[in-house]
């Protein structure tokens, strides 16, 4: 036969694109897009279906090390993995953090150890810097670059990962002479303490007041100051996990200066509230919505539709950072229960990821399928160096595919779910569209939620430079 496989009679959709067309594959890579292609091997039959690249989630969680004594974290690379291609996600990209005090280079190996042969689907690595050192600047982070670890990730918060401006620019600084592009976590540290020390003297300690101790202002403020450090030293940035008007209305404004800074949305932005957060027992279950930033409000959904459409943001991702609910060491261990500041920041969704924004995106009308697939797929691909590799339907693209049912109703639920968490912020959640198949490198890895794919199906994936990584014109 001419090819391996034959998706026929679907309608492909790019980020530019909407045609009717058959796919062949052969080797793992789709060789030609057209009518009349010739003979296959196999042939699946996509009529009614759209043909769209396989979702990359350019942010999740996987096996990410929590310190002794905390809850730790629900999916390793083989349940959240299962869990991404169920949804219809081909690619993740995960975080490897370096702990203070430790090297970069053995960090980044302690997960490999943890991917390899695990994943269900391609993964690459973010790295996190804690500890910018001197030998972390000025030697690892380089060298690592090199190697395909092209982004990474600083916070403004959390006593663990916190870096004071000092840092953050000497950070940047570095990005700028290897070309990596930054994320940033914008949230101010010592906002965040005076706060929460604030809520706990007056006993307010329920999980709802997590969302009371960062407020918009909080997270505005920190995009505001990395903005301004950006710009200083003229490096791009990635303002990541965006959840409202007050922080995407700052990266709005740089962009319309000029300013490289990019943009980051994730599901609970749009489908989440700060409601959601209120009670904590067993039936009362305001800790499972506990994420940061935290969900706020219908009107904050809208201003992130607007980001969305006005090409603010150009990545939606999951934010897939799952702890379990039940037990001690779950969202409601002990201590926990104490103050929300016990409560671990996350929530699960690579799964629902696709499924929620199609719904409230194209079946609800706010956005073109052209525009879903640049979102979930084509723009990660662009901004962390993976295409033209990954993320379009077209000759020479790895066959990582995912056939859609635009009109299938579902509704979200726990009992389909394929990570290892013991819940889903999701659940109820109506939706209208649905992933049907998913195919990695040509090979059907799901069915219908049935899991025909292996752990170590997947590949690590070094990453070229970003080419939104670059300097500006104006100061090279
Ligand atoms: N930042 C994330 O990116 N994910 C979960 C929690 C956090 O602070
Ligand atoms: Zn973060
Ligand atoms: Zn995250
Ligand atoms: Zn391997």
């Amino acid at each position: 036969a001419d090819f391996d496989l034959l998706i026929r009679g679907g309608t492909c959709v790019t980020a530019a694109d909407t045609f009717r067309a058959d796919v062949a594959i052969r080797g793992g890579r789709i060789v030609a897009t057209g009518e009349n292609l010739g003979s296959a091997d196999k042939v699946i039959d996509a009529s009614g279906m759209l043909v769209m690249p396989g979702g990359i989630d350019s942010h999740v969680h996987l096996a990410q090390h929590s310190a002794p004594g905390t809850p730790q974290m629900a999916d390793g690379f083989e349940s959240g993995t299962r869990s991404a291609i169920a949804g219809g996600t081909t690619t993740v990209l995960s975080f490897a953090v370096q702990p203070r005090g430790a090297g970069l280079r053995e960090s980044v190996m302690a997960y490999h150890g943890k991917a390899e042969g695990q994943s269900f689907c391609d993964y690459g690595f973010h790295l996190i810097i804690t500890d910018p050192s001197p030998n972390v600047l000025g030697q690892e982070l380089p060298s690592l670059v090199g190697d395909g670890y092209t982004s990474f990730k600083v916070f403004m918060t959390y006593d663990d990962m916190v870096l004071n401006d000092r840092q953050l620019l000497d950070v940047f600084d570095c990005a700028r002479g290897c070309g990596a592009l930054v994320m940033v976590h914008c949230e101010g540290y010592d906002a965040i303490r005076y706060m929460t020390e604030k809520l706990e003297r007056a006993g307010k300690t329920a999980p709802y007041y997590h969302g009371e101790s960062r407020p918009q202002v909080v997270e505005r403020e920190a995009a505001h100051r990395a903005i301004s450090h950006a710009e200083l030293v003229d490096v791009p940035i990635m303002i990541v996990h965006v959840s409202g008007r007050e922080a995407m209305e700052q990266i709005r404004w740089a962009q319309q200066k000029g300013l490289k800074v990019y943009g980051e949305t994730c599901t609970q932005y749009i489908a989440l509230t700060a409601e959601d957060m209120k009670g904590f027992n067993m039936d009362e279950t305001g800790g499972k919505y506990v994420c940061s930033p935290p969900p706020r409000d219908r009107a904050s959904w809208d201003a992130i539709w607007e980001g969305i459409r006005g090409g603010v943001f150009q990545t939606f991702s999951s934010d897939h950072c799952p702890f379990f609910w039940e037990g001690t060491e779950g969202k409601q261990n002990p201590k926990a229960k104490t103050s929300f500041r016990w409560v671990p920041n996350g929530i699960p969704g690579v799964e629902n990821r696709m499924q929620v924004f199609f719904s409230k995106g194209v079946s609800e009308g706010r956005i073109s399928l052209n525009e879903f697939v640049a979102l979930t797929s084509t723009n990660h691909a662009k901004m962390y160096g993976l295409y033209p590799r990954k993320g379009s339907i077209a000759p020479g693209f790895d066959a990582d595919i995912v056939l859609w049912d635009a009109n299938r109703e579902e509704t979200i639920s726990q009992s389909l779910m394929h990570h290892a968490a013991d819940y889903t912020p999701y659940e109820g959640l109506r939706v209208k569209g649905w992933p049907v198949m998913t195919l990695l490198g040509g090979k059907v890895v799901c069915d219908d939620g049935r899991i025909l794919g292996r752990p170590g199906d997947g590949h690590f994936l070094p990453r070229a430079l970003s080419p939104f990584a670059g300097p500006s014109a104006r100061q090279r």
